[in-house]
């Protein structure tokens, strides 16, 4: 079992009240900030933008790969949204701008067998999503938050946006889509991490002996 997962073996306080009107929009367990905590493992890769590239491959037609300039005169979307990591922040109202996952599928010639998709990113992460989940109105490969490029810290020069699952699915710096026939865990969801990951659901952990404390999060770096 990963370390992480480990050191989440331990017991919590209680949790700040939250106000009644955004009460329903707060998963159970989550502490609203305004900070925006920046959580990966390993290190802030760099990169040339002009040597950058996304690549399709697994179940699909033929492989392909997409640079930056390729994406970026695809329609663009802006979303407004909730986002909930597992280490209990939520942040409310993040706006975030890209390209939506369902309009790229076109262009990317999965085959009618390809349900699950693995998302891989720098350095060495991955993870896993059902094909379904990201055809959502917004779920986006984001290039932008708040109206400016995002930061290295943040995923720059891109990442997915999958605001209604725990952010950890969210990947920074992502690099390849892989079609999949069968789901296969990835990174966290090897480690510890539930397969789905619904914040609404609590989907913290793949097993119940898991507890993730309070104050894991103001522990970590923020902008
Ligand atoms: N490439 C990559 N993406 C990643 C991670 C990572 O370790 N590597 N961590 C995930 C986790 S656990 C979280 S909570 C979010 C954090 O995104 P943020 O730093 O922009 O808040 O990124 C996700 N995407
Ligand atoms: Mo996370």
């Amino acid at each position: 079992m990963h370390n992480k997962a480990e050191r989440l073996k331990k017991v919590s306080p209680k949790l700040p009240a939250v106000p009644a009107e955004i009460a329903h929009r707060v998963p159970p367990g989550q502490t609203v900030t305004e900070r925006f905590p920046i959580l990966h493992e390993g290190d802030v890769p760099e990169y040339e933008l002009s040597t950058w590239s996304l690549r399709v491959f697994g179940e699909v037609e033929r492989e392909r790969s997409f640079t930056f300039e390729e994406l970026s005169k695809l329609p663009q979307t802006k979303i407004l949204r909730d986002i909930h990591c597992v280490t209990r922040w939520t942040k409310l109202d993040t706006e975030w701008e890209g390209v939506k996952f369902a309009d790229l599928l076109p262009l990317l010639g999965a085959k009618p067998e390809a349900r699950y998709v693995m998302i891989h990113a720098d350095e060495d992460y991955e993870t896993n999503l059902p094909l379904e989940d990201l055809l959502r109105e917004d779920v986006i490969l984001a290039h932008s938050y708040d109206g400016e490029p995002l930061t290295d810290k943040h995923g720059w020069p891109l990442r997915l946006i999958v605001p209604h699952l725990y952010f950890w699915k969210s990947a920074k710096w992502i690099r390849g889509i892989e079609f999949m026939k069968e789901d296969r865990p990835g990174f966290w969801e090897r480690n510890g991490f539930h397969n789905y990951a619904d914040p609404f659901k609590e989907e913290r952990f793949s097993s119940e002996e898991f507890i993730m404390p309070e104050d894991e999060w103001l522990k970590k770096e923020f902008d």
